[in-house]
């Protein structure tokens, strides 16, 4: 057994990528950690780099969804990296027992692992070796999982840290590296490819690990490393998601993070504001000092009888407040007194904005419709992504996409709709037509024949945009441009090109509140509230 100054090792928990782990208790505070043993002398030259990296990286950071490095030593024949312990296991072993989870549970995962990655790569540092094994939890204890995997109770408990920097590395946004690292299963195409990667291939690993906690299974399960390069090299990976079991948004960031083509692949700053993550509302511990603040606005509004904006408010304080009640917060406990005064919250505002939507006649839409919407909206950024990165064919695609939708939604909707969600038409239609002359300009060598299909593109546009003239021509309302819809137009401010805040909020009575705390199966509560009908919409 190895001897650490100050700890006390007290078991072998397992063999990770360079050293032996030991559950260990620190001699003074009796706080229990896990300590990484890494013997020098089976260092190669390059493994010992990678190891001088991840602990000065790892030095330096410190977040919630990110397991902490509290310390480190060495001597003559070992390095000791000094963990917080996490009692729950890796995220592998638990996929491994329940093999699939539902949306929602994903969804919250998700949430915790983005946090982690944004925080990550704010500070400039990009993991390269993501993978189940490499996510570990804490929160609650391994067995008790093990007794509650079907139990909401025991999943709200789960915090997942990302752990083992032994490949990462700082990377500048345009730095990139080209030695083969990873684990096949979730490495980016691009490594195998033997190309220049970055840190990029972070969303194709988060990607596959959406996939896994999905369907059960990655989707180049079974294939050998070789298997897999031979398969990339010769373009022959084809990544299909079993059809109609997720929500389209679901979908939509699924589609974005696995691409083959990295400049294919959804941006970092289109992941982080996709409104699957939505990670504004994600529940922290200013969450609910955020809600009050709106609330207070939202009352402000109504007394001076600006009821349209006062609905808006109350139902954004509501998107802080709902996650907050239905997950807790990460770090500490919500009291009982709190949950039910955050309970009480919840339903009073419900009541409010309902009654205000309607004095306001706002309008009430089905979850799938809004659902289309919020998809039409991703595919306007997706459009001006690539179009910034002057990938303007891609671009075209995804602006017609987005306008065949619009029409469709157009055609088949009344009024209200059109003015409401697609007010912004006209401003996509000239955003499509600059990227067509700047297409146009880049394939002036091409036969014509390219340039009249993309012409078509604009047509369709030309057509929604008839529809939505003669709306805004034939409507009584003066309002035609509600102050949500000034929202959804700047909907972070200072990211034009970020995702639209266009979420679903769902029906709640103090009944299905209550059940959130409930240790039932978790799936019957997933089915209550995927049933709800929807209550109002931003
Ligand atoms: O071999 P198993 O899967 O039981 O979970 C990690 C893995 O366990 C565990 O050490 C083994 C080799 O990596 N481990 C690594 N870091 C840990 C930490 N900070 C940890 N267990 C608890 N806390």
């Amino acid at each position: 057994m190895p001897k650490v100054d100050g700890y006390q090792l007290n078991h072998l928990i397992g063999k990770g990528s360079y050293g032996h782990v030991f559950r260990a208790e620190k001699k003074i505070s009796h706080e229990i950690v896990a300590i990484k043993c890494i013997p020098l002398k089976s260092l190669s030259k390059n493994s010992h780099d990678n190891i001088i990296n991840e602990i000065s990286i790892l030095k330096q950071l410190k977040h919630d969804f990110i397991v902490q490095m509290l310390d480190f030593q060495w001597d003559k024949a070992f390095v000791y990296m000094i963990f917080e312990f996490c009692p729950g296991g890796e995220l592998a072993s638990i996929i491994r027992l329940k093999r699939s989870f539902p949306e929602e549970i994903v969804q919250h995962f998700l949430q915790q692992l983005a946090s982690a990655m944004k925080y990550l790569r704010d500070n400039n540092v990009a993991h390269l070796d993501l993978k189940p094994q490499n996510i570990l939890i804490t929160g609650i204890h391994f067995v008790q999982l093990l007794n509650g995997l079907n139990s909401f109770k025991v999943w709200r408990q789960v915090i997942l840290k990302i752990a083992d920097f032994g490949f990462s590395q700082h990377l500048t946004n345009d730095e990139s590296v080209d030695s083969l690292r990873g684990s096949p299963l979730y490495m980016a195409p691009e490594i195998f490819k033997r190309q220049k990667y970055d840190a990029r291939v972070d969303l194709w690993s988060i990607g596959i690990i959406l996939y896994e906690c999905l369907f059960g299974r990655t989707p180049l399960h079974g294939m050998s490393m070789s298997e897999i390069a031979q398969a990339y090299q010769r373009n022959k990976v084809h990544i299909e998601f079993p059809k109609n079991k997720l929500s389209e948004l679901c979908y939509d960031l699924l589609n974005g993070l696995l691409r083959i083509d990295p400049e294919m692949r959804i941006s970092f700053g289109n992941f982080f504001s996709h409104p699957f993550i939505d990670l504004e509302h994600m529940p922290m511990v200013d969450s609910f000092k955020k809600a009050k603040n709106i609330i207070a606005k939202a009352i402000d509004f109504e007394t001076k009888s600006e009821y349209k904006s006062a609905f808006y408010n109350f139902r954004e304080a509501l998107l802080y407040l709902m996650p907050l009640y239905r997950w807790g917060l990460p770090t500490q406990p919500i009291s009982v007194k709190k949950q039910e005064q955050l309970r009480k919250m919840i339903v009073e505002n419900m009541e409010k904005a309902e009654k205000l939507q309607q004095k306001c006649g706002i309008i009430n839409i089905d979850s799938k419709l809004l659902q289309e919407i919020q998809s039409i909206y991703n595919l306007i950024d997706r459009a001006r992504d690539f179009a910034s990165k002057n990938l303007y064919s891609e671009s075209l695609d995804k602006f017609e996409l987005a306008f065949d939708k619009s029409l469709k939604i157009m055609k088949e909707n009344d009024s209200k709709i059109r003015n409401e969600f697609f007010g912004e038409i006209n401003e996509w239609m000239t955003e499509a037509e600059t990227v067509k002359a700047k297409y146009l300009a880049e394939q002036q060598q091409q036969t014509s024949s390219k340039e009249i299909a993309k012409e078509e593109k604009i047509f369709v546009a030309q057509e929604a945009i008839e529809l939505y003239h003669n709306d805004t021509k034939s409507s009584t309302t003066t309002d035609s441009k509600p102050d949500w819809y000034l929202k959804l137009k700047e909907p972070e401010k200072s990211n034009l090109s970020g995702h639209s805040k266009l979420l679903i909020h769902k029906k709640v009575d103090d009944k299905k509140l209550d059940k959130t705390n409930d240790d039932n199966d978790y799936n019957n509560v997933d089915n209550v509230v995927d049933n709800e009908p929807l209550c109002f919409v931003q």
